[in-house]
């Protein structure tokens, strides 16, 4: 037996955990590693799942083709020689955006994917780029990007000080936290609680973190920058605007007590659903020392996602409480980018269809299918998925779906054969996550405590390692051929960060190692990776620190608290205001055991019959006709579902919930524990056309459905 510390890669906790193995390297027990700096020993159900990962038979071994519509294994060789015959001549016909690329979220868990996956979304040049993001959490990069000039530069809840947490639309006692790297959520908000504190959950359903909070409120789906904005009203009103030290590295104040004026308590009670002299409460309570205000996926994959972004950050500004011990604080990683910040950008381009602007490199993948079945100058012709599964995750799939099989070409650097890469010729598979090394690249750019842990490979990978990949496709897509020289490649990357980093760079290592080593080397707390290649169990950094102004990055070097590009979207709440209940919303939910799509065919995380149920308030249903265990039909402007019904008040009136990432019925996946317990696909009923206007996200809590007995 051998037991190696690894930190999981699953999700944005980091949690140190210890893998053991037998005497055939099989995978024996996963236990939280209590030795960890940080996770102190915390694991979840996906965690201890690690070992089924690993072991699990459907998982990719070999790079597939598809010959005359059959998945064949093949060698890399023949795989790299077959990407060579067909994708360069789209490119040379077609141009550069003819190729699109959607990037998915486990390519952020994965440093061969985020440092390599960038050399080759660069050597593309498409402006068709997508990914996750809009569908997740561009309008916080938004707001960052706007408010202090540096999308990155996203503040996080100090959860180990804070006395006042208010939580909108996120559950992190399921999620393990989200844009809050914080291992043990449960242990953390407990924390709040034994220091004389108190959490507040927004949310339109009783969700495991809004049951152990001491209040809850049951907004109503896509309300939340009324509610935001009343809370600001209030504030202004009540004289308890109180910046502090924030006051002399303000732009803005004025224009912001203007734009909350029409935002009273009481105008926004009726279309929130919470009590005016509630929401006057919630604000006075929050306006005090060690409070900070938090929103998550329920306030950025909504209609004003943007703007409530935004406004969670102008509340912990106005309370004092931004940038402050207890309040929402700016981590300081080990590990950071080289040469000069990227300046926040959008609109550079528009999408050639129906013309949404880019915002940071990409464009909302809400658009990928317009891009593909529109005929012109400039219509995607190819597609590389790297880690997506955009067929399960992104509005509207159905017709994204059918869409990818009217592609000339299409790849996908996936360790499945799922909904998505089933559509490809070639699908490319990468290492198991203990046959890599690990390090969490960008969690801790968002950690509530500064650390960091590197994580060896445990055991040796038959596949060549996804950085390689990368490169390989790079070679391709550069005229180079199959047969580009890696290494030099690899050299070239290295030494750009290096020159970047202004540092010598190293030949003793190579890959993403290399990288990381350099970027510690230009970070600042003077260690090296062999430092914590000698800590196995992590290195920890302290808490968060104080960092206005030099974490700011705007052009007037201030916080611009009313940045002009989303004052722009105020006039369109305001026109909420007057708005009238109008039928059914649907949003979505998570469980512990689930990773978005694609953890589904782990037979410990399935267990315990099917989770993917629309849940509908008792009221709704006797209206409906619906009854517990009967099926509904779900019907929206985009498409229509069928799904077993769970009638609960844990949702409130007039919002149904689906959870996404199921649906994994489709012919000729390779997935058998899912495709025994399919599910639906949620997103077929997600509308495309439903975007937050300033970042292009995709409304997926808040969509306008009718359910009816099926
Ligand atoms: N309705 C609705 N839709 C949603 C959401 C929602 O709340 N509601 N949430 C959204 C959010 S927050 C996100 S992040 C997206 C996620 O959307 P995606 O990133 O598109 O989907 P995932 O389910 O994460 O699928 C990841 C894919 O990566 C593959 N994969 C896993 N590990 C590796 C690896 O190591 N290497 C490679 N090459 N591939 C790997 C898996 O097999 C799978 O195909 O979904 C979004 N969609
Ligand atoms: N177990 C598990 N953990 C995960 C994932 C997973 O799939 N499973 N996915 C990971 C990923 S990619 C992400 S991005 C994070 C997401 O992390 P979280 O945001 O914490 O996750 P959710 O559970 O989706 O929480 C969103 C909450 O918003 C609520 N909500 C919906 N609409 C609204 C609204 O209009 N207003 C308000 N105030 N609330 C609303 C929902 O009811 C839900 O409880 O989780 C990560 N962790
Ligand atoms: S909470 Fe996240 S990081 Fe921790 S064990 Fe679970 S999946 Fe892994
Ligand atoms: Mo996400």
């Amino acid at each position: 037996m051998t037991t190696a510390h690894v930190t999981c890669p699953l999700c944005e906790a980091t949690c140190g955990l210890d893998v053991t193995l037998d005497a055939n390297q099989q995978v024996t027990r996963v236990t939280g590693d209590r030795n960890d700096v940080f996770s102190q020993g915390y694991i979840c159900p996906k965690g201890a799942s690690l070992g089924a990962l690993h072991h699990d038979p459907d998982r990719l071994t070999a790079p597939l083709l598809k010959r005359d519509g059959e998945f064949v294994e093949v060698s890399w060789q023949e795989a790299y020689d077959e990407i060579d015959r067909r994708l360069p001549p789209i490119l040379e016909e077609h141009g550069r955006d003819a190729v699109a690329v959607y990037a998915g979220n486990p390519g952020v868990h994965n440093i061969a994917l985020t440092l390599y996956g960038r050399v080759l979304y660069k050597a593309l040049g498409t402006k068709n780029f997508y990914s996750a993001t809009s569908v997740d959490q561009m309008p916080k990069h938004y707001s960052a990007g706007t408010m202090f000039g540096d999308p990155l530069a996203i503040p996080v809840p100090d959860l180990d000080r804070t006395r006042h947490l208010l939580i909108l639309g996120a559950n992190p006692l399921v999620s393990n936290g989200s844009l809050m790297t914080a291992p043990d959520i449960r242990g953390r908000l407990r924390g709040i609680r034994e220091r004389g504190g108190k959490i507040v959950v927004v949310d339109p359903r009783r969700t495991r973190t809004a049951a152990f909070a001491d209040e809850h409120h049951a907004i109503r789906p896509g309300t939340d920058a009324l509610l935001l904005f009343a809370l600001v009203n209030v504030l202004f009103a009540e004289n308890r605007v109180q910046p502090k030290r924030l006051g002399e590295h303000l732009n803005g104040l004025d224009d912001v007590r203007e734009l909350a004026q029409p935002f009273t308590p009481e105008a926004v009670a009726p279309r929130t659903g919470i009590d005016a002299a509630e929401i006057r409460r919630m604000a006075l309570e929050l306006a005090t020392e060690n409070a900070v205000v938090y929103g998550r996926i329920g306030t950025t994959t909504q209609a004003f996602g943007t703007v409530a972004s935004w406004l969670v950050d102008v509340l912990n500004v106005l309370t004092g409480n931004l940038d402050a011990p207890g309040g929402a604080m700016f981590p300081l990683a080990a590990c950071q980018p080289t040469g000069n910040r990227r300046p926040f950008a959008v609109g550079r381009w528009r999408s050639r269809v129906r013309g949404y602007p880019e915002v940071v490199g990409e464009l909302p993948v809400a658009t990928l299918a317009d891009e593909i079945e529109t005929p012109g100058e400039g219509q995607v012709r190819a597609l590389i998925t790297v880690s997506g599964n955009p067929c399960l995750s992104t509005p509207n799939a159905g017709r994204l779906a059918a869409a990818l099989d009217n592609l000339d070409f299409m790849i996908s650097v996936d360790v499945y054969l799922n909904e998505t890469s089933r559509r490809a010729d070639v699908i490319l598979p990468g290492p198991s996550p203990l046959e890599r090394p690990h390090f969490d690249l960008a969690f801790y750019q968002l950690s509530v405590r500064n650390v960091a842990n590197w994580t060896p490979a445990t055991l040796p990978s038959d596949l060549p390692p996804e950085w390689e990949t990368m490169l390989r496709l790079t070679g391709i897509v550069t005229g180079q051929g199959p047969e580009a020289d890696v290494e030099a490649l690899d050299d070239f990357v290295a030494a750009d960060v290096a020159r970047r980093a202004k540092l010598e760079v190293t030949r003793d290592r190579t890959g993403p190692a290399r990288l990381v080593d350099l970027m510690l080397r230009a970070g600042p707390y003077d260690v090296t990776l062999a430092d914590l290649e000698a800590a196995p169990h992590g290195m920890d950094f302290g808490p968060l620190k104080p960092r206005i102004p030099d974490v700011l990055c705007t052009a007037s070097g201030r916080i611009e608290l009313a940045p002009e590009t989303i004052v722009a979207d105020v006039p369109r709440l305001r026109e909420e205001l007057g708005k009238q209940d109008d039928g059914l919303l649907l949003i979505g939910r998570r469980h512990l055991s689930s990773n978005n799509s694609w953890m589904h065919n782990l037979a410990p995380l399935v267990r315990g019959g099917n989770r993917c149920t629309v849940l509908v308030h008792p009221t709704d249903a006797t209206r409906l006709g619906l009854t517990d265990g009967g099926l509904a039909s779900v019907t929206s402007r985009a498409g229509k579902l069928e799904v077993p019904v769970e009638v609960t008040d844990e949702v409130r009136p007039g919002v149904v919930s689906i959870p996404h990432g199921w649906g994994h019925d489709a012919a000729g996946a390779r997935t058998r524990v899912a495709s025994a317990n399919p599910g639906v696909n949620s997103n077929l009923v997600a509308d495309e056309t439903l975007l937050d206007v300033p970042s292009g996200t995709s409304v997926l809590n808040g969509i306008p459905v009718e359910v009816a007995p099926a």
